[in-house]
């Protein structure tokens, strides 16, 4: 059996790890770095590849991406009838409730406004806030979604939370559909992205959604950068409408020094780091779903590209 790898990006000096790790976890697997005019493989593994690899993968038998988010993928034009299969949790469900909760808290608790005092040298205690006045609103209920949600509940807040087909999850009230969407805006001061990056989701959080959000609301984006309308979230911003965002990815990456995003003291600003792949997990569950399909069984995962996620 032959597993392809072409990673792209912030994964691609990774490439020799994976491929020493995999021909671990499968030692009859014959694993390497791709490159043009190789034979054609049984299995790829990638993120962010050329569209030559992509066009070199049609006997693939499936095509491996490993991250959760698929958009970068379904850009390009993919190899016809090749499944793609996109990771699943593998300990970014975790590290995701671990950013969402600490930016939460940092807001609810006033720490932004303690961290500038302190820079400025001055002793001045707020009012303490109210968990009640502070209801969050989850948009995606998916693998990482639904982990925050019940992670975010567990801290004391009220929580809500969105997804496209009605899901049930206990202690979190849910909501699907445009009107669901407006509905659970209404009643949420702090909106926390976790949807996948599709036609259909792509500038949601834009002036029309954020006007419905409860007055002095806060954004914690941590799904794609295009989910946002930047000019919308910066005049809400103005406004006073928004208290304040934390942002974790954006339009273009790394965000150009020059966007005004880095000049606004409300938003505070991480790398695209909420949540990255845990090499060893990510390798586990690959080659435990290369061991499935050899033996002629389902797995999960499997990305409907008509759908987009
Ligand atoms: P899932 O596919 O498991 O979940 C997606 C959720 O979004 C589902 O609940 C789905 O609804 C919902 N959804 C999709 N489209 C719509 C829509 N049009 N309207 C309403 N709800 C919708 O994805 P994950 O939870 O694994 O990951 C979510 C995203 O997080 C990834 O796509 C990626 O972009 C981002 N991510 C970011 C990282 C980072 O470091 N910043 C790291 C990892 C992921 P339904 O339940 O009905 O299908
Ligand atoms: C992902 C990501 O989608 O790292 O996994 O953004």
């Amino acid at each position: 059996m032959k597993i392809s790898i072409c990673f792209g990006g912030m994964f691609t000096p990774q490439g020799p790890t994976w491929v020493a790790e995999l021909t671990q976890a499968l030692p009859q697997a014959e694993v390497g770095i791709w490159h043009p005019g190789d034979k054609p493989a049984d299995y790829a593994v990638t993120w962010l590849p050329p569209q030559a690899f992509l066009e070199a993968q049609s006997e693939a038998k499936a095509l491996f991406n490993a991250g959760a988010g698929v958009d970068g993928l379904l850009k390009l034009r993919l190899a016809p009838g090749v499944p793609v299969i996109r990771l699943e949790d593998v300990g970014m469900a975790e590290q995701m409730a671990d950013y969402v909760g600490h930016a939460l808290l940092r807001h609810f608790r006033q720490f932004d406004h303690y961290e500038a005092q302190a820079a400025a040298g001055q002793w001045r205690q707020r009012l303490a806030q109210d968990k009640v006045d502070f209801p969050v609103g989850i948009l995606g209920l998916g693998v990482l979604g639904a982990h925050v949600a019940k992670s975010i509940a567990a801290l004391g807040f009220t929580v809500a939370g969105w997804s496209r087909t009605p899901r049930h999850l206990d202690g979190v009230a849910t909501f699907s559909g445009k009107q669901g969407l407006d509905d659970l805006l209404a009643a949420t001061r702090v909106v926390v992205c976790l949807l996948p990056l599709t036609p259909d989701t792509e500038g949601i959080l834009c002036a029309r959604t954020i006007e419905r959000m409860r007055a002095g609301g806060y954004i914690i984006n941590v799904a794609r950068g295009a989910h946002v309308v930047d000019e919308d979230l910066l005049a809400a911003l103005s406004s006073g409408h928004l208290a304040g965002a934390t942002l974790d990815v954006f339009r273009e990456e790394p965000l150009p020094p020059g966007h005004p995003f880095w000049q606004d003291r409300r938003i505070t600003i991480t790398p695209h780091v909420s949540a990255s792949t845990p090499r060893r997990a990510a390798i586990e569950q690959i080659a435990g779903k290369i061991r499935r399909i050899e033996a002629g069984l389902e797995v999960t995962g499997v990305v409907d590209p008509a759908r987009g996620y």
